[in-house]
């Protein structure tokens, strides 16, 4: 398969509501997506999960643009003819990026995958044709309105609730939240904000049952994780930290967790999510699907990796309707807590051109 072009886009969709997190407050979401397009004229989608501002995580939408424009797309070409498969080996001498990297590996798969008209579930190992949804809910003003967006959640049918957490705002809305829900499945996310003194507070957490408790520690501190995972109840999962199927080895091997979060921008793709899943059945480790706030482009295929058979908690797959008024493919909608696999070729979804035109900021083209 050879590229004929490469055409890079930055849009901007505003949140349903504001998503307030350890490091951040979001209300709006810039994507950048990729569509290449073959030589025979096919097209590929894909979308990059790195957010505006390297808060997440290092990588960030104007740093990924510039790698992609300097060095991975013109390496890809220089390698002429190629296939999804080897976009990963093409690309390992530019060092981390591991979100563009993704992205591209992702529209090239989306084409290649066209091209020989298999859906995305299937080439990945797929087992499911719907997958159970958990959602992930931010910091609230207040405990009251934090369980009004609850019970909205748990009325719509969602079968998981994530709750953000930051230093202030833990034992107390998470008391709250498992009061008024004592069966529901529960779990939270820190995004590194607590630290290795913390661990007396965070041990606090076990009376309520929760799932796991998600990147408490700095993404660096892989000791302080396993001990703090050796004096917690709560199964501590790494998110941030894993970065590749090795990180995901080494973290396992060191207990520094024991559930995985497969978030295949932040591991360099879904090949290499596949690779960690695989990994984990094999020593009967959770994975879940973790998610980025994607539009339907990036929803779509994790969607397709969430229906293989190792991701047995439900993941961070909610409705297009949990973040965005209008999305730019057809909405995923929930029936029952679950959503469909998309089953057509590829990622299965296309974006809608006109409405994606609209909320377009800049569109650059790179054509050989
Ligand atoms: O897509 O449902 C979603 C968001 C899930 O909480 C979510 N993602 O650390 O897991 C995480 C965060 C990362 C993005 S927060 C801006
Ligand atoms: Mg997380």
């Amino acid at each position: 398969m050879k590229i004929l072009e490469y055409e890079l886009r930055r849009i901007y969709l505003p949140l349903v509501r504001p998503f307030r997190t350890s490091f951040t407050t979001q209300t709006d979401r810039e994507v950048l997506l990729i569509k290449v397009t073959t030589e025979d004229g096919i097209v590929g989608w894909s979308e990059c999960v790195a957010m505006s501002a390297p808060l997440y995580s290092p990588e960030y939408i104007s740093g990924c643009l510039e790698t992609m424009r300097e060095f991975l797309i013109p390496a890809l070409n220089k390698a002429g003819d190629i296939q999804a498969e080897n976009v990963a080996s093409h690309l390992k001498p530019f060092l981390g990026a591991q979100m563009a990297k993704a992205a591209l590996e992702t529209a090239l798969l989306d084409a290649q995958l066209k091209a020989s008209g298999i859906s995305l579930a299937t080439y990945l190992g797929a087992n499911k044709t719907r997958v159970p949804c958990g959602v992930s809910v931010g910091i609230a003003p207040s405990i009251e309105a934090l369980v009004d967006e609850v019970t909205s959640y748990v009325e719509a049918g969602y079968k998981r609730i994530k709750l953000k957490i930051e230093p202030g705002w833990d034992v107390e809305p998470v008391r709250r939240i498992r009061e008024l829900f004592p069966d529901k499945p529960l779990q939270v996310d820190a995004n590194q904000a607590y630290s290795r003194s913390d661990s007396k507070l965070l041990k606090r957490l076990d009376e309520f049952d929760l799932l796991l408790i998600e990147q408490p520690l700095d993404e660096h501190d892989i000791l302080g994780h396993a001990q703090l995972a050796k004096v917690m109840s709560t199964p501590v999962c790494l998110d941030e930290s894993i970065i590749s199927l090795s990180s995901a080895q080494d973290a396992l091997e060191l207990k520094a967790t024991s559930i995985i979060n497969i978030k295949p921008g932040r591991v360099g793709g879904y090949l290499e999510s596949v690779k960690i899943h695989d990994y984990c059945v094999a020593r009967s480790t959770p994975v879940w699907c973790g998610g980025m706030l994607e539009t339907g482009i990036g929803r779509a295929a994790n969607l397709a990796l969430a229906a293989l058979p190792g991701f047995t908690l439900p993941g961070d797959t909610s409705a297009s309707s949990r973040f965005f008024k209008q999305d730019i493919t057809t909405p995923f909608e929930m029936v029952d807590g679950y959503i469909e696999v998309p089953n057509g070729i590829g990622i299965g979804v296309v974006p809608d051109i006109e409405f994606m035109e609209s909320i377009t900021r800049s569109v650059e083209t790179i054509t050989y």
